[in-house]
């Protein structure tokens, strides 16, 4: 069955193609003869925005109609990936794209894949923020996305040597057909300078005057995000970098032509690249920078917006909603307080009232290093207004506590918005708890426990504000777009409806346990299975069978997702066939993908530990089919496509109260892999949502891991202990993967045995290896297995972003949907 097949009937082909060609001749400005595929993506791409815009212009139309209060998701991170194919699939056009094409002679996948991904993001954090987005248009919340149009998305990953090695990914060599520049959508971004009090106003927290600053102006640039299934269509606002001042005429005039544009440049950096390295002081400095422009940019933009249509700041909370996505936009809190002391001229009082109101924060993470706190005197350089505003901010705050807790010096410290233990710093989180009136974690356990740790003593002074929002993910990327076959298979069982209601997935319960729809579901699995052996054969070289269980582990490389657990078993599996050769092992293909930071040495070792452990087994004739090691290089969201739903296993292995919720996990389940997970954030309630039956969960609990912790974890004991994990270990040690190079994992066996193991690999390892024994047992009988692959994809409703977004929507922001005639 053909996915697209379905396009609403009024679309008309012939139409369509003169759309194409007139874009291609008078758009792209190339003769249909010469056109290369790049051309026919940009006239094509072209031809399917023109009808995405009559939407948006609508949709506008309404919300300024209807006076809706408006949500504005602040991320520094969007990670969308291609927009073509999601284009298609909101405006039911695919089936007409594709003949449309075709009677040009052009192959409708061949230039999906020409389009790069929009790579704006790291990981998590950024892709949920995408599937934040695909939602909120598709529930017609009135909302906005505001990020910064980075010149140089996430980096591009290349093994080399089965290392890696990372270059700029420049996506926008070829232009961006999705986006509008909007030059007239500009504003002043200033920086450095000092504080001067304005004279007459010398109340202490009052109005003052920012001057002698360096400037940056924010350009706008606007993407569409369609709805699903809707009229209703958002926006995305991408804030790009222009110097004030262009170049340095008497500079250039002199002969001093690097002086005369280097300002310029100093300027533009601001949006050239994704998350700079943050090893070194400069790239601090220029996230500082980031941060501030694009909060600077946006806040300056929803005043300007709401002032359209008032004439004083008293609705500000009941018609605007700014979220912050993590401690990254958190400035826009010192922005927005700084843009209705100084500019507007409001009191203190009434100020912080409505700053109140309008904000709400999410936290994505309890890892000590991923909690942002800028120093003082970094901050004071470089934007020391917004440092006043903190400084009173906190002894506001301070002395309400005081007056309700008695003065307490220990609690004082420990609340305070400023760390004085040593290099005084400001604490972005503390600063987004006090200023929002919602906080939310992303899983159950996570809200939870952030309540219990970082947030605690918070957590007791505002424990109203303290919620939890469970993560989803868009059912129309991550399971219409990403897996036509199963798609297909679902549309003729249960119907479409499931794209805008997940929960219909539930339908699939009883057919698990028809034997015909057993057998169906497990063609559409075979189907995607072969597409990632294809790429797998094309782009590795590597030939794997499609037969053999497929079992994944694709994420951001860090130790706390312990990749390296996942090895201890591939390592353990390769002995154990080499032992017993003609017993009937389970034939795995194991595949991981994953970026390191570039300055994670520990994460990229890890990466090279996998590559060699490939080479060696792949290399070993004994072995043949039985095992392959597959590292996918570049992982990405278009990848993450191909891959995800060839999965059998998904690996969601982490230390129990390490990731917040994870997604890729819900993914994986949506498209028919089983889990094997420890119980750490949404993996709890994926278990609660398919059955305890229906996953493999193993390893230590929360408390547990907490438990050994406080009583001296020793992992050389583990290690000692258990002969199978000496021999895995010894073999890493000595040298068995390295090469010749016999030291090259001395520090990976360290980090394990004598260091700590930070993350308790070795404690759990033995659950882990028991656990995938009884995955292997269940792979055997294929029909049970696939039947709770159905099992796990009846369940998985919940975990549309369509509810987490409603959650949002009710719960905090208190939007309401627009209305628009269809
Ligand atoms: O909430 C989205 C995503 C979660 O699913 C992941 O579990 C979490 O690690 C990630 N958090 C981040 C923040 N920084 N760090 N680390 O990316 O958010």
């Amino acid at each position: 069955i053909e996915e697209f097949a379905y396009d609403h009937p009024d679309r008309d082909v012939a139409a369509f193609k003169r759309a194409v060609a007139n874009k291609l001749i008078y758009t792209v400005g190339k003769d249909p003869v010469a056109a290369s595929q790049d051309d026919w993506l940009h006239a094509t791409a072209a031809a399917v925005r023109d009808q995405l815009v009559e939407r948006w212009m609508a949709t506008t139309r309404a919300n300024y109609k209807q006076d809706l209060k408006r949500v504005y998701y602040l991320s520094m991170e969007f990670l969308i990936g291609r927009t073509f194919t999601n284009a298609l699939l909101a405006l039911e056009l695919h089936a007409t794209v594709k003949q449309a094409l075709a009677d040009f002679g052009v192959d409708i996948e061949a230039i999906t894949e020409r389009e790069p991904d929009a790579a704006l993001g790291n990981g998590g954090l950024g892709r949920l923020a995408a599937c934040f987005l695909d939602s909120m248009a598709t529930l017609g919340v009135p909302g906005m996305g505001y990020g910064i149009r980075y010149e140089y998305g996430m980096f591009r990953q290349r093994i080399v040597d089965g290392q890696q090695v990372e270059t700029p990914d420049y996506w926008l060599t070829r232009g961006n057909p999705w986006e509008f520049q909007r030059p007239e959508v500009n504003y002043r971004v200033r920086f450095g300078g000092h504080v001067q009090k304005r004279v007459g106003h010398d109340e202490p927290y009052g109005a003052a005057h920012w001057v002698d600053t360096h400037d940056v102006l924010a350009v706008a640039y606007d993407t569409i995000i369609p709805g699903y299934g809707t009229q209703a269509t958002n926006t995305l606002r991408l804030w790009s970098a222009r110097a004030t001042e262009e170049i340095d005429l008497s500079a250039f005039n002199r002969g001093n032509y690097m002086a005369a544009v280097e300002s310029k440049n100093h300027s533009e950096n601001v949006s050239r690249v994704l998350y700079p390295d943050d090893s070194t002081p400069s790239g601090r400095e220029l996230r500082l920078h980031q941060e501030y422009f694009f909060c600077s940019a946006s806040v300056q933009d929803l005043v300007r917006r709401y002032l359209r249509t008032h004439t004083n700041f008293d609705k500000l909370g009941e018609k605007v909603s700014i979220h912050l996505n993590d401690t990254h936009p958190v400035l826009a809190v010192p922005e927005l307080m700084r843009l209705l002391l100084d500019e507007h001229s409001m009191p203190w009082d009434a100020a912080w009232e409505q700053v109140q109101k309008v904000f709400s924060y999410t936290n994505h993470t309890l890892m000590h290093e991923a909690l942002e706190t800028w120093p003082v005197e970094m901050m004071g350089r470089i934007l020391p207004r917004h440092l006043q505003i903190i400084y009173d901010l906190n002894a506001r705050f301070l002395g309400t506590i005081a007056q309700k807790y008695g003065t307490d010096p220990e609690l004082m410290r420990r609340l305070s918005l400023v760390d004085e233990s040593g290099e005084r710093r400001v604490r972005m989180a503390y600063v987004a708890v006090l200023a929002s009136h919602s906080i939310n974690g992303v899983s159950g356990l996570h809200s939870e426990l952030m309540k219990q740790s970082i947030f605690a003593d918070f957590n007791k002074v505002f424990p109203e504000r303290f919620n939890n929002k469970t993560n989803g993910v868009t059912p129309r990327r991550w399971l219409a777009q990403a897996n036509p076959p199963l798609a297909s298979l679902l549309d003729a069982r249960i119907g479409r409806g499931w794209r805008r209601d997940l929960n219909q997935l539930q339908a699939l319960k009883p057919m698990a346990a028809q034997a015909p729809f057993v057998r169906a579901f497990r063609h559409a699995k075979r189907e995607n299975k072969l597409r990632l052996a294809n790429y797998i054969e094309q782009h590795m070289g590597i030939v794997v069978d499609t037969d053999a269980m497929f079992d994944v582990q694709v994420k951001r490389m860090h130790e706390y997702k312990r990749q390296l657990l996942n090895v201890l078993h591939v390592i353990t599996r390769y002995h154990r066939i080499l032992d017993e050769p003609d017993a009937p092992h389970v034939p795995r293909v194991v595949v991981f993908a994953g970026k390191a930071a570039s300055a994670y040495a520990m994460a990229k070792q890890v990466i090279r530990l996998i590559n060699d452990v490939g080479a060696v087994i792949n290399n070993d004739e004994r072995i043949g089919k039985l095992l392959k090691v597959v590292f996918l290089p570049n992982y990405s969201v278009s990848l993450a496509e191909c891959i995800i739903p060839a999965a059998d296993l998904s690996e969601q292995i982490s230390t129990a109260g390490t990731e917040a919720s994870g997604t890729g996990n819900m993914k994986f389940a949506l498209n028919g892999a089983l889990t094997i997970g420890t119980l750490d954030g949404a993996n709890v309630e994926m278990q609660q949502n398919v059955g305890a039956e229906n996953i493999f969960i193993f390893g230590h609990t929360t408390p547990e891991v907490a438990d050994i912790r406080a009583k001296g974890y020793q992992p050389r004991s583990y290690y000692e202990g258990d002969i199978e994990l000496k021999r895995v270990l010894d073999a890493i040690r000595d040298g068995a993967f390295s090469h010749g190079e016999t030291s090259r994992y001395q520090q990976v066996f360290d980090t394990l045995v004598n260091w700590g193991d930070n993350y308790l690999l070795l404690a759990d390892y033995t659950s882990y290896i028991e656990m995938q024994e009884k995955v292997d047992a269940l792979y055997r009988d294929s029909d049970a297995w696939t039947r709770m692959a159905i099992l796990n994809v009846a369940g998985m409703g919940a975990f549309s972003s369509d509810r987490t977004i409603a959650e949002y929507s009710y719960e905090i922001w208190k939007t309401k949907p627009v209305h628009l005639e269809s």
